[in-house]
């Protein structure tokens, strides 16, 4: 199948070496950072298709002022990949699939979504949260790429993750809000976890983290919109796990085709993208 972007440095299906300390820091931290995961060009080539999908959304979302916590961290545009054939290509890109599965330390991975996440000038903090409270997947080896697509800089600033929270699980049941922020925050000073961040970031870096590593972001205080791309993956093989909340009923409809829990998680919309499969070869071509 032809490419839609086809002039790119390499092709998006080519591999990406990771060293092996960011295996052991997902591992052990539960977050890694993989820099110039994609070049400059590359997110040049693809930012406009995903930032025009943003933008039209934008346009119907209510001022910054009038939105509550969550909204106001960030414009939340999810399952681009169904809107657009040149985010498909992103997407279900190989080269990002494998250090998925890599980092996890599984044999292969499949897509559970994908979502622009785009924290306006002047928008608020990301309240601490854990991901996994919102998925019905029955296991721990679950992972988000969290790219910038553009340069971010210190002010403005990555994630920050607690280190080793996601050995714990689940660690409450709060999901991302005002609450979950006063929660967490005590949680992490009770417990005394270290709290990292991987700082500054070129668009194409990538921070790596697990479904229950307790994370957080910074306010937006720059005139920048900060522009950043997510896919989330699980391990081939997962199956679908209880649907014991609201949030957890939510992604069960929209993001696993309500298949029935303990049966596999490979419905229709959550294709293996590593090794990628029959279906999706042609698209590895970059
Ligand atoms: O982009 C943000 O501010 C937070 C992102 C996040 O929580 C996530 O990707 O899981």
């Amino acid at each position: 199948m032809t490419a839609f972007i086809d002039d790119l440095d390499r092709p998006l299906s080519e591999p990406h070496a990771i060293d092996p300390s960011a295996v052991a820091s997902l591992r052990l931290k539960g977050h890694a950072v993989v820099r110039g995961l994609a070049s400059a060009s590359e997110i040049a080539a693809y930012r406009p298709a995903i930032e025009a999908a943003v933008l039209k959304y934008a346009e119907r979302a209510a001022p910054l002022s009038d939105r509550d916590t969550y909204g106001k961290a960030f414009l939340q545009v999810p399952n681009l990949w169904m809107r657009s054939e040149v985010v498909r290509e992103f997407v279900y890109a190989s080269r990002f699939a494998k250090v998925a599965a890599e980092l996890l330390g599984v044999s292969g991975v499949r897509l559970y979504h994908d979502q622009a996440l785009y924290k306006e000038p002047g928008g608020g903090h990301t309240p601490w949260h854990q991901d996994q409270n919102y998925w019905p997947l029955d296991t721990n080896d679950t992972i988000t790429m969290w790219m910038p697509l553009i340069d971010i800089p210190a002010e403005v600033g990555s994630m920050t993750f607690a280190n080793g929270s996601h050995l714990h699980g689940d660690l409450g049941p709060w999901i991302i809000g005002d609450e979950s922020e006063a929660a967490f925050s005590d949680l992490v000073a009770r417990e005394g976890y270290e709290t990292e961040t991987h700082g500054a970031m070129r668009a194409g870096d990538a921070t790596f983290h697990k479904g229950w590593t307790l994370h957080r972001a910074p306010a937006n205080n720059s005139n920048l919109l900060r522009s950043v791309m997510t896919i989330i993956w699980y391990a081939d093989g997962t199956k679908v796990g209880a649907i014991d909340s609201p949030a957890r009923k939510f992604d069960h409809q929209i993001w696993l085709s309500g298949k029935e829990p303990g049966t596999p998680a490979d419905g229709p919309i959550n294709p293996r993208l590593w090794p990628p499969s029959e279906a999706n070869v042609g698209e590895q071509t970059g």
